[in-house]
């Protein structure tokens, strides 16, 4: 990395290493070969669309696939990370060694309830790892906060207040994407006008800091039409995870609730399985709705 050509953002503190890496060929390698469990058209992650994601976590528990990743939705579909395979945790440490990360961040506001972790407890920093997949110029995750402990009221995994948010950029060529952060609207969920916006390159590390990450909404916007090739970006994030089990009664209590739905609506009775509700309809309990007023992931 060369530090002299680091860019900051005046206003939202935004940090862009647009040479972070010299080469991403190997890393496009193997991220072309993880297991990507949400496809693209998938609705479980309300803000990604036809975007396909990995995630991956540092806690070494056994049995192993016991970290977890959710979306705060109601009816979503609880997601487990994998342990952080050897190459992700190399790009970690490069990114701590370079960037001055310390080993570990304390939590410094209330995570929520369920989460493994209270204020004044430390959590490995980048203990997380998503990779996004985008796969074509309709690839978008819409304007939205990473729900973190303190600024997001019901946000269910929260990141640690404090630490910033690392998205490292690996694409073919023609392949790069836009960040953008758009301004507050008090009273209302949509986004304003963008206040920041970069085009990040292939090797390329952006730096969301928490403070930015509360005050304004991130999205990755549509690309140009005919855009083709893969962009993953490697999204790094200091996590307090939460407690894997009750999520998943979460989920079930979530599907019986829909199945008896369907049965009252439709006359079919109880069917167990949980049909999945139809985009906009209204789901969830008062705090989880919160998260998609806030449009938290
Ligand atoms: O693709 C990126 O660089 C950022 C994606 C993002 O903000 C997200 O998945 O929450």
């Amino acid at each position: 990395m060369d530090e002299t050509d680091t860019e900051t953002d005046s206003l939202t503190g935004c940090r862009y290493h647009p040479t972070f890496l010299s080469s991403t060929e190997s890393l496009r390698s193997r991220a072309s070969s993880l297991n990507y469990e949400f496809e693209s058209g998938n609705q479980t992650c309300k803000s990604t669309k036809k975007v396909s994601k990995a995630t991956f976590s540092i806690r070494r528990s056994s049995p192993p696939r016991q970290a977890d990743y959710y979306w705060g939705q109601h009816y979503a579909d609880v997601m487990r990370a994998e342990p952080m395979p050897p190459f992700l945790l190399d790009v970690r440490s490069d990114i701590m060694k370079l960037l001055n990360v310390p080993d570990f961040s304390p939590i410094t506001v209330e995570p929520p309830a369920i989460s493994y972790g209270k204020v004044g407890d430390s959590v490995p920093s980048l203990n997380s790892c998503i990779v996004n997949l985008y796969n074509g110029d309709d690839s978008v995750v819409t304007p939205h906060h990473d729900g973190q402990a303190g600024s997001t009221p019901g946000a269910q995994k929260a990141v640690v207040a404090g630490t910033s948010i690392y998205s490292l950029t690996a694409c073919d060529e023609g392949a790069e994407r836009k960040i953008q952060l758009y301004a507050p609207q008090p009273g209302s969920t949509k986004p304003g006008k963008v206040v920041y916006e970069k085009e990040l390159a292939n090797g390329s590390l952006f730096e969301l800091p928490a403070a930015a990450n509360g005050a304004y909404k991130h999205g990755i916007p549509k690309a140009p039409k005919g855009v083709v090739g893969a962009r993953y970006a490697f999204i790094f994030r200091t996590v307090v995870e939460v407690e894997m089990s009750v999520l998943e009664e979460r989920k079930r209590e979530g599907d019986r609730k829909l199945a008896e739905k369907a049965g009252k609506r439709g006359g079919e009775g109880e069917s167990g399985g949980g049909k999945r509700p139809r985009k906009g309809k209204k789901r969830g309990p008062t705090s989880l709705r919160q998260d998609k007023q806030m449009n938290v992931d």
